[in-house]
């Protein structure tokens, strides 16, 4: 059986996922968004009960090294399968919404994490003309793409590659929210520092729903506190960390999807990327209340 408190390696969440569509075929399936650059799938899990839904996605570990993202990632997708017709309110939202769970956004990058350097962020692109690989694939989106708080140093952390949507990872989706065309909530979860931050990153225009957003934002903290005391701060993303231009939830946001959020996880630096594994499921555990508490507003808010 799948351990759930342990950190496991790319092949092993692959064979999860397809366990879990295997095991529950009535409910989740598996889609193949794109290829990475390596040529990996770009897996992401439906969970559907009728045709013609809204859809609500959730994106873990688009920053490799970042590995409670995607443990909690995997963590959701069994919660799903267990929740969906013994918890009510969930039901309810599976009854009116599919969920699209992308659980290893940035495959080649944690396969390195894995083989090579436990702490790589980036995609695995070469640059031509370079010898430092790697595009920050939260500074890639068509966004304030070039603005300040990205770099157009390739040998950066925050890298924004030569183009908006120059990487695989990112493009697929990007044309996956297009086509789709009807995604009403946006969740793309990093770590760390206890955050849950909605637009902007790239300027200090107040988002239109700035408002709500910022409620929502307080209710979906309040919730995650409630279970282990897990202080969150959370604002806009200009105000609440930093000024980041080109990241994800400002181009889903401004493509229309309101309800556009992106969580950083446990800790608050004392352990930071290297999360013991024993925080794997309380961290995911207290974030899913949270994930609840924006499911069910969106759900209520139409
Ligand atoms: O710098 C980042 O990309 C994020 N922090 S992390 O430590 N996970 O790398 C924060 C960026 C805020 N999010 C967006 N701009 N979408
Ligand atoms: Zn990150």
């Amino acid at each position: 059986d799948f351990v759930y408190s342990a950190y496991h390696d790319l092949n092993s969440i692959y064979s999860f996922m397809d366990m879990l569509v295997a095991e529950n075929s009535n409910l989740v399936s598996k889609i193949v968004i794109g290829k990475s650059y390596e040529k990996r799938p770009l897996n992401v899990l439906k969970f559907s009960t009728g045709a013609n839904r809204p859809g609500i996605w959730i994106d873990t570990g688009i920053h490799s090294r970042e590995w409670v993202t995607q443990a909690s990632g995997i963590w959701f997708a069994k919660k799903i399968v267990t929740d969906y017709r013994r918890d009510p309110i969930f039901t309810d939202i599976l009854n009116k919404y599919d969920i699209f769970l992308e659980i290893v956004t940035n495959p080649d990058g944690y396969a390195y994490t894995h083989s090579s350097d436990r702490m790589w962020r980036k995609t695995r692109k070469p640059n031509p003309g370079s010898s430092c690989v790697g595009v920050d694939p939260n500074r890639n989106w068509d966004a304030g793409f070039g603005g300040p708080g990205s770099s157009n140093n390739p040998c950066s952390e925050t890298y924004r590659g030569p183009s908006a949507h120059s990487e695989p990872e990112v493009k697929a989706i990007v044309d996956f929210v297009k086509s789709h065309g009807n995604l009403k909530a946006f969740v793309s979860i990093h770590s760390y520092s206890q955050m849950l931050l909605y637009p902007y990153g790239y300027k200090s225009t107040p988002a239109k729903d700035q408002a709500e957003l910022h409620k929502l934002a307080r209710k979906a903290v309040t919730k995650l506190w409630s279970l282990y005391n897990t202080y969150y701060r959370y604002g806009s993303i200009i105000t609440t960390i930093y000024q980041a231009s080109g990241g994800t939830i400002d181009w889903t946001y401004d493509q229309g999807i309101k309800y556009s959020y992106t969580f950083e996880l446990r800790d608050t630096g004392h352990h930071g990327f290297v999360l013991p594994a024993n925080q794997i499921v309380p961290t995911a555990e207290e974030t899913w209340l949270a994930l609840m508490a924006i499911m069910k507003h969106t759900k209520n808010n139409p």
